[in-house]
């Protein structure tokens, strides 16, 4: 059976040569199921992109079709940075304030849904015989509703990757039940963890009345089901760039370089659900609680640009300068600066120096679907202890953690100073803990895991441990 994928972004990206996969998991997981399966993947072009509306891949054996939807410049804005980025994101991550009144970026985002859904329909009507949809996350809530329209008989997926929130905070969106319609055109709507997929569950019932049981939601004479579906990383492929002889080199060279220091790492999109002025502020009050780590201690924090142009990130970019600034200025001394903040894109393979170097990861956000970063930093390092947020989709799997309420930067600096005085033995039974977790998370697993149930085949457990 052909699959037909539609997803904000595109899974291939131009290179110096040619093509090659995109970064990230999800094209890492789906190439190779679609290279073997055939189809296509209907993804958005951006406004200044200059990419093939139409393109066979790869090049020299071509297996499937990239499609891509081109957009306007005003309604991208509109769905894009607007309804996907000012209204769904923040409302999905628990943060009501950031939330913008959606009325002028709703009619955009039903059209450019439509604009999907129709490309959609017109690959899968290509590929002939049978075909099996899967759309990806908040962008696309209504593709659903619009392909089951028209195609009665479709097998419909859809992945949701942020947080579903309590119904009383997702009601908040006036479109509410709009949207709720639209994601139930799907047979199968997968969810991080358990506690989103009743969240999503009891967002049915109370908004649109629908009748649910423990695996999903009745409407309109169909049973919707609705799923745990863990993501991870390839986890290969991280563990490959941990165990590369210069990886370790380059560790051991910015150790040295950052002056002998213990290394509290932070690696993030700079966006304002990944907590990153709150855990500065908990770094802060660590060089104020324990005077004796300072020299010996530094907070390197990397953050990629990420939405620029919407407001609320461009002052998030601002404060973190401000709140660097203010905590050099109050503790450095000589040639120790306690925080080291890079704001700038970086390879996988230079994250993977990050993570061998680090003594502690920490991974605070406020609110995160899942957090694979938490998952790279177990895949490579060999000594870490890892500092997670209990609000994160990762703390329901990744037992081996030291945990942290992100909105508490007191408890985040004692946590802190634990994680970094944990005994040798103890950190390393705890990364063995977190090694042996993310493997069974490994994202091959979690895109066959829900394709066979997608296709109504029994699909094994969510963590490979039962129950
Ligand atoms: P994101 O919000 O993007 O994803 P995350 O899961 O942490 O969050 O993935 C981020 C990816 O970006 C990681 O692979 C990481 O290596 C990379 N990255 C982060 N900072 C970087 C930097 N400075 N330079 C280079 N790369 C960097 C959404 C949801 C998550 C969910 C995923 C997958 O918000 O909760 O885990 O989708 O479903």
């Amino acid at each position: 059976m052909s699959l037909v994928l539609v997803a904000n972004r595109a899974p291939i990206r131009p290179t110096s040569t040619g093509w090659a996969p995109a970064l990230g998991g999800l094209a890492s997981a789906l190439l190779p199921v679609l290279e073997a399966q055939g189809g296509a993947w209907v993804a958005m072009q951006e406004p200044d992109e200059r990419t093939p509306l139409f393109q066979r891949y790869p090049d020299d054996d071509p297996r499937f079709t990239v499609r891509r939807v081109p957009l306007e410049e005003p309604e991208y804005a509109a769905f894009y940075q607007g309804m996907a980025n000012r209204v769904l994101w923040p409302l999905a991550h628990y943060l009501v304030e950031h939330v913008e009144p959606e009325r002028t970026f709703r009619d955009a985002y039903r059209a450019v849904n439509r604009r999907f859904a129709h490309a959609a329909l017109d690959v899968a009507r290509e590929q002939g015989g049978a075909v099996q949809f899967w759309i990806q996350d908040y962008h696309m809530m209504l593709v659903p509703e619009m392909i089951r329209g028209a195609l009665a008989g479709a097998q419909v997926g859809f992945f949701w990757h942020v947080p579903w929130p309590a119904s009383e905070v997702f009601r908040i969106v006036p479109s509410a039940t709009a949207l709720l319609k639209g994601l139930l055109g799907s047979d199968l709507i997968g969810f991080h963890t358990e506690g989103y997929a009743e969240n999503f569950r009891e967002s049915a019932r109370d908004l649109l009345g629908a009748e649910i049981d423990p695996e999903g939601v009745h409407w309109q004479g169909r049973h919707v089901r609705v799923e745990a579906h863990p993501i991870g990383i390839d986890v290969e492929r991280f563990v490959g760039f941990g165990e590369r002889p210069e990886t370790q080199a380059q560790a051991e060279a910015l150790v040295e370089e950052l002056g002998d220091v213990q290394i509290v790492l932070g690696v993030d999109r700079l966006d304002y659900t990944k907590g990153l002025l709150l855990r500065m502020e908990a770094f802060e009050r660590f060089l104020e609680l324990y005077p004796e780590m300072h020299g010996r201690v530094t907070l390197l924090q990397v953050a990629t640009p990420s939405r620029t142009g919407v407001p609320a990130y461009d002052r998030l970019r601002r404060d973190m300068d401000e709140i660097t600034g203010r905590i050099n200025g109050r503790f450095a001394q000589g040639a120790w600066a306690p925080v080291r903040y890079r704001y700038r894109s970086f390879t996988q393979e230079e994250l993977a120096v990050l993570y061998r170097a680090a003594d502690v990861a920490f991974v605070t956000p406020l609110r995160d679907g899942m957090n694979l970063v938490a998952h790279e930093f177990a895949a490579v390092s060999e000594r870490g202890a890892l500092v997670l947020s209990e609000l994160t989709g990762a703390a329901d799997y990744l037992d081996g953690a030291v945990f942290v309420n992100p909105y508490d930067a007191e408890g985040m600096a004692r946590s802190l100073r634990e994680a970094l005085d944990l005994p040798e033995d103890d950190r390393r039974r705890r990364l063995a803990s977190l090694r042996a977790a993310v493997e069974r998370l490994d994202v091959h697993v979690w895109a066959d895991r829900f394709l066979t149930s997608l296709d109504g085949r029994p699909a094994p457990p969510a963590d490979g441990e039962g129950g």
